[in-house]
């Protein structure tokens, strides 16, 4: 078993993008500049949000962190969106989610400016995706197929099992791992709640990625010896024994499934630095592409 370390290949990734922000320095270049929109205070949120500007720090990037109440209106928010469209100095940005109920999510999501959307989620960023198109691909998909790249994992004509269809990651890697591409080439079966016999399944998959966010889901006898297994569950579970009164677990029975997978990403530590990383790649990206544009 090799595990499939998200932890390091975002280190690697950040320091890439470090060396290529240290050149448009010297170049006398304006450096990317990635906003992030976080409204209210939710605990996991406010974690993200702030490892994403310490990442910018870290890396030469601008950032700018735009703090909205919980109690913002629709109609602000989408103000502040097309104030950032219209910044020339952004060239990025996230609406940090979820959001507060008030505020419909889909609405907010198509008011970004296609070109300024490195979180990917815009409906004109998908549909390129889908269509092989020059995009911005959404995070942790994203994440998930460049940790299979560095690896070397094979994905051509293999069949991978994607358990959850949300529009942010079950969906995304479905396109991504059957795109004519490598890593690509591969067979996707898309599971969700309404799947019959998910067991019998993720028996055959070579590769499963599981998008689900039910702690220790996926058992030691529902995968097949030798197939590769990808951990996209982050759940807080409360536990009093630990300073933060949480720990964090992933989709997958990590100690029994380790035992038979080729390669298995730990949680924490797997997917999630690799979205964070992407995210700072797809910022340089809109730098470089706005950069060409003008
Ligand atoms: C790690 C996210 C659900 C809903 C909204 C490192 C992150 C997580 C884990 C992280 C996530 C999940 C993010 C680890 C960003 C990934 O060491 O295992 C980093 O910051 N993520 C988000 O911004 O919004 C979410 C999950």
């Amino acid at each position: 078993m090799e595990l499939l370390d998200g932890k390091k290949v975002s280190d690697q990734i950040k320091d890439e993008i470090a060396a290529e922000v240290a050149q448009m320095v010297q170049r006398g270049e304006k450096v990317p500049h990635l906003a992030a929109v976080l409204v209210g205070n939710d605990g996991a949120s406010l974690t993200y949000v702030g490892s994403k500007v310490r990442s910018c720090e870290r890396i030469g990037f601008e950032s700018t962190l735009v703090h909205l109440p919980d109690t913002t209106s629709e109609e602000e928010l989408l103000e502040k969106i097309h104030e950032l469209n219209m910044d020339d100095s952004i060239d990025g940005f996230i609406i940090q989610l979820p959001l507060p109920k008030q505020i419909d999510e889909q609405k907010v999501l198509m008011a970004v400016d296609p070109d300024k959307d490195v979180d990917g989620f815009h409906p004109t960023n998908f549909g390129r995706m889908a269509l092989d198109m020059e995009s911005f691909n959404p995070a942790t998909p994203y994440g998930i197929m460049e940790l299979l790249k560095r690896y070397g994992v094979v994905t051509e004509g293999k069949h991978a099992v994607i358990i959850g269809r949300s529009h942010i990651v079950g969906r995304p890697i479905s396109i991504l791992l059957s795109q004519k591409a490598n890593p690509g080439n591969a067979t996707v079966t898309l599971a969700h709640s309404r799947t019959k016999d998910l067991k019998a399944l993720t028996l055959q998959a070579d590769i499963i990625v599981s998008a689900l966010g039910v702690p220790h889901f996926l058992k030691a006898d529902m995968v097949k010896e030798g197939a590769a297994i990808i951990d996209v569950g982050i759940t807080r579970v409360p536990d009093d024994s630990r300073e933060r009164g949480y720990y964090i677990a992933g989709d997958v029975d990590f100690k029994a499934v380790s035992q038979k997978a080729s390669y298995i990403t730990p949680v924490p530590g797997g997917v999630g630095p690799m979205t964070i990383a992407m995210l700072l790649k797809n910022t340089l990206l809109a730098r470089e592409r706005h950069r060409s544009k003008k």
